[in-house]
């Protein structure tokens, strides 16, 4: 039995999940999963069984609890130094993180008006006042990132890092409401979007049941 154990949530929403998996999938390491599905009126009181917070994705490992998708990934990334979660260069690594943690605490206005939805398409949808304004931050990051620090890849960074592990459900969102994106970050999301963990993701979350025919 791996001694990794990840609470998360239905894949085709929860996008902070997502980043958990990433991180642990791109750790290299065995880890069991169990999934709470989510708009039931069980799921709070199943995730608060599993999470102090009342939030997953959580990780149990070696008795202990690491909650929150970006302390997930740095610990997997102090665990599995080999594993390339943060690049080398000590100024590239201070941007990945100064970037991941813009992406962990903000963008509220576009987390709330395009949740992720990986089951549907919904072109047009969610453009709420100020959505454009975070959506115009992430393209000015993922530009910047990629002209300063992406020589040696296709991602943010060159390879792929927790910064793309934290703006891969932004990816989705981007596709899943037909956001207009210039060149460089069309092909940095359809990158993305073509990395074999994520399709492997997308793929499960398009075979759950929809939500609302979840049975409790
Ligand atoms: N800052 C947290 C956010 C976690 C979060 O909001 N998780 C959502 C799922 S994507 C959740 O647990 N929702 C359950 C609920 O609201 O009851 C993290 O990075 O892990």
């Amino acid at each position: 039995m791996p001694d990794f154990t990840l609470v998360m949530g239905n894949r085709s929403s929860s996008s902070w999940s997502l980043r958990g998996w990433l991180a642990l999938k791109c750790a290299g390491v065995e880890f069991d999963e169990i999934m709470v599905w989510f708009k039931r009126p069980e799921t709070k009181a199943e995730i608060l069984a599993h999470s102090p917070s009342g939030f997953v994705p959580v990780l149990k490992h070696s008795g202990g609890l690491i909650w929150e998708s970006l302390a997930i990934a740095e610990y997997m990334a102090d665990l599995c130094p080999a594993a390339g979660l943060w690049p080398e260069d000590i100024e590239a690594r201070a941007h990945g993180r100064a970037i991941s943690t813009e992406m962990h605490a903000g963008f509220s206005r576009l987390r709330n008006h395009m949740p992720m939805d990986l089951q549907n398409d919904r072109p047009g949808e969610g453009m709420a006042d100020g959505v454009d304004r975070d959506i115009k931050r992430i393209c000015e990051i993922w530009q910047e990132t990629r002209d300063r620090f992406g020589a040696g890849g296709s991602f943010l960074m060159g390879g792929f890092t927790i910064a793309d592990i934290m703006y891969a459900p932004v990816v989705t969102r981007f596709k899943t409401y037909g956001v207009d994106l210039g060149p460089v970050c069309q092909a940095y999301a359809d990158t993305v979007l073509d990395h074999p963990l994520v399709r492997e993701w997308i793929e499960a979350a398009q075979a759950e049941p929809p939500l609302g025919e979840v049975p409790s």
